[in-house]
């Protein structure tokens, strides 16, 4: 039996008064979580400051990104065995944000995936199509292809101690969400994938649902069989609606 995660993705949000408003509630409410384990990923300047004030607690934290390097003249970069040092558990790898406005290929999220695990990160691997390719027909081969990438880097079994996001583009920041149907479908599909290389990775393989999660949706979708939690946007950003996502997993 896989347990939930739910993952908050503040993006670039929050400030230090917000975030600590937001980890004080959610802190408040914790006791009443009991199917889910909880994670928040802040961007980088926050995460010494989070790191003390989840310490103790049964929340975990993660970055929402990392280079694929470890040291040197990267300018803006930063190295996943930096944010291990503050506590970080999980990185958000290959967002759809990262793949389409910074350019981020499969072959780079690959090279992310590689790195964040040799520094002792669980990567959270996002993937997910376009509302243009859901329209063509092309998700499994999409889907499949930024899959291939992750599997190729290291073997199916590497993904023993990784989580896959299953993040439809057309579903993220727009209030859309894809049906718990259509997300089963796909999340089945990523399921397949990697039994067909190793089933027994496969059957652990934690794969959350992003784009457009809520308290309202989010017993519904988690209730498939193949949804094993959420990698939570917007709905992150307020105590009482990340607390209510993450008691749906009860
Ligand atoms: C969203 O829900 O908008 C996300 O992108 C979560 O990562």
């Amino acid at each position: 039996m896989r347990r939930a995660l739910i993952a908050g993705n503040w993006k670039m949000n929050g400030s230090r008064e917000a975030n600590r408003e937001l980890l004080d509630g959610i802190k408040a409410g914790i006791g009443e979580v009991s199917g889910s384990d909880l994670a928040v990923c802040p961007p980088f300047v926050y995460i010494p400051e989070v790191a003390e004030q989840l310490a103790g607690t049964p929340v975990k934290w993660g970055a929402q990104n990392v280079s694929h390097e470890s040291s040197g003249a990267f300018t803006g970069e930063v190295a996943p065995a930096m944010v291990r040092e503050f506590g970080c558990v999980y990185v958000i790898i290959g967002h759809s944000e990262r793949r389409t406005l910074y350019g981020e290929t499969d072959e780079e999220v690959a090279k992310k995936f590689v790195a964040a695990r040799a520094a002792g990160l669980t990567p959270i691997v996002c993937v997910g199509e376009t509302l243009e390719e859901r329209e063509q027909d092309v998700t499994e081969d999409v889907v499949g292809r930024q899959m291939d990438a992750v599997i190729a880097a290291e073997g199916a079994a590497a993904l023993a101690g990784a989580v896959i996001a299953y993040e439809p583009v057309w579903a993220i920041g727009t209030g859309r969400t894809a049906t718990p149907e259509q997300a089963q479908a796909v999340h089945a599909f990523i399921r397949q994938r990697v039994a067909a290389k190793d089933a027994n990775v496969a059957e652990g393989l934690q794969i959350l649902y992003g784009g457009s999660m809520k308290p309202e949706n989010a017993a519904e979708l988690m209730a498939k069989p193949d949804i094993d939690g959420g990698l939570i946007g917007g709905a992150s950003l307020k105590a009482d609606q990340f607390l209510a996502i993450a008691k749906a997993a009860n």
